[in-house]
């Protein structure tokens, strides 16, 4: 069983990234490393989740999962892949061929693992079944550092189910040490780290303070993508919809890519496979 939150010391040597939901994007995410000059035996690259689906290299970004400068939590996509294959872990056979109409994974980007499935025995190339395992030990919160420096990485959002406008619409620092402590999360809390979209629906945009939330520390997440990172309630949005740009049918996918944030130095990067420059930003 996978450790739900999991907590990383401050990193004191170099250099700490966010990458935002990969999709099996992983060239996109090469050429950011080299635009930061990424040392990976300092620095240390945090993703969002959903590192496969969609895009173009799903095993291939899974297979970061094995790099030590490379930590991810779970993302939906992941959590649909492992519901998928739970059978399958268990008894060893599987009939592909059985599932793939109106699945849930296949009808949301999973049917690339079709090619590493060998009909004829049933089973998953061993390849695969290396990435399978190691989508098992994904948290669903990274807690890093303590104090100012503090920061989380989680799939979606910590938003409340009932949450007050007014007040506080999000779950904190405070929670989040409880659950540590007891390795436990409420399975409502869950469903929306990996799932929820009202922080990032706009909804909260008209809010004074709209940005910041006292008592939770800036929480990297992804799941919704817009042109931009977005900051709502100490949620800094890094999904800008790398798989779109990954695509020549629709319209508007020149304006997405994929998104490395730099911690320390509150800068983004973008790159897109539309596009050769890559755009930058800052909080
Ligand atoms: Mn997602």
């Amino acid at each position: 069983m996978a450790t739900i939150i999991k907590r990383l010391p401050e990193n004191k040597q170099g250099k700490d990234y966010v990458v935002g939901d990969l999709h099996g994007c992983f060239s996109l995410l090469d050429v950011l490393l080299a635009k930061v000059h990424f040392d990976k035996q300092k620095d240390r690259l945090f993703s969002v989740g959903d590192l496969i689906d969609r895009g173009p290299e799903s095993l291939h970004c899974l297979f970061l999962l094995e790099e030590p400068w490379f930590m991810a939590v779970c993302g939906n996509h992941e959590s649909m892949c492992l519901d998928f294959f739970l059978p399958y872990r268990v008894n060893d056979t599987l009939k592909v061929s059985d599932c793939a109409s109106s699945n849930l994974f296949f009808d949301n980007g999973g049917a690339w693992i079709e090619q590493y499935y060998q009909a004829n025995r049933q089973c998953m190339t061993p390849e695969f079944n290396r990435g399978l395992d190691l989508l098992l030990d994904m948290p669903l919160i990274l807690v890093v550092g303590e104090g100012e420096n503090r920061f989380h990485v989680i799939h979606a959002e910590l938003i409340r189910s009932q949450y007050n406008f007014a007040k506080t619409a999000t779950w904190l620092n405070s929670d989040i040490d409880r659950w540590f402590s007891e390795q436990r999360i409420p399975s409502i809390v869950s469903e929306n780290l990996l799932w929820s979209r009202t922080l990032m629906s706009g909804r909260f945009s008209k809010h004074p303070n709209a940005t910041i939330q006292p008592g939770l520390s800036t929480t990297f997440c992804g799941h919704s993508y817009a042109p931009k990172p977005q900051k709502v309630l100490s949620h800094i949005c890094v999904d800008t919809g790398a798989f779109l740009s990954s695509s020549e049918d629709i319209q508007e996918s020149a304006d997405f890519g994929l998104t490395l944030f730099d911690v320390q130095a509150s800068r983004w990067y973008l790159a897109s496979y539309q596009r050769h420059e890559i755009i930058q930003g800052e909080f």
